[in-house]
């Protein structure tokens, strides 16, 4: 299902045009509007979760892991971190369900 509100919604169900590094039925990856690394792309289903914990389609979270490899594979990114926040205290800013890939540079280990 789609939320009228959302960002991610209108993204990954291509009203902005955005360019997508990866597409299949049920997710897309595109690249972070706000980059925290030199390759900084997010893995976003096409449907509404507000977070991963909330997904309750298994087909969905086989096909979001797979989207790391296919994405990574894709643009040559053998090394790299994957992120998920969930909630505002851990730093969720937008409340549809997302992966960071963050690679391309050295990454300092935080867990701050
Ligand atoms: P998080 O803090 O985990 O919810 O990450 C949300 C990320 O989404 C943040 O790194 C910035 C990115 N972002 C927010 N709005 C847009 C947008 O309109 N386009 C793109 N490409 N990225 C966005």
């Amino acid at each position: 299902m789609k939320k009228d509100d959302c960002i991610f919604c209108k993204i990954a169900n291509g009203e902005f045009n955005t360019e997508f590094i990866l597409e299949t039925d049920k997710i897309v990856a595109f690249r972070d509007i706000n980059p925290q690394a030199p390759e900084h792309i997010l893995i976003v289903p096409k449907e509404h979760f507000e977070n991963i914990v909330s997904i309750d389609d298994k087909e969905l979270f086989c096909e979001l892991l797979e989207g790391i490899k296919k994405v990574t594979e894709k643009i040559g990114l053998k090394e790299f971190r994957t992120v998920i926040n969930t909630g505002k205290q851990a730093g969720q800013t937008v409340f549809h369900t997302h992966i960071h890939i963050l690679g391309g540079k050295e990454l300092k280990p935080t867990f701050d």
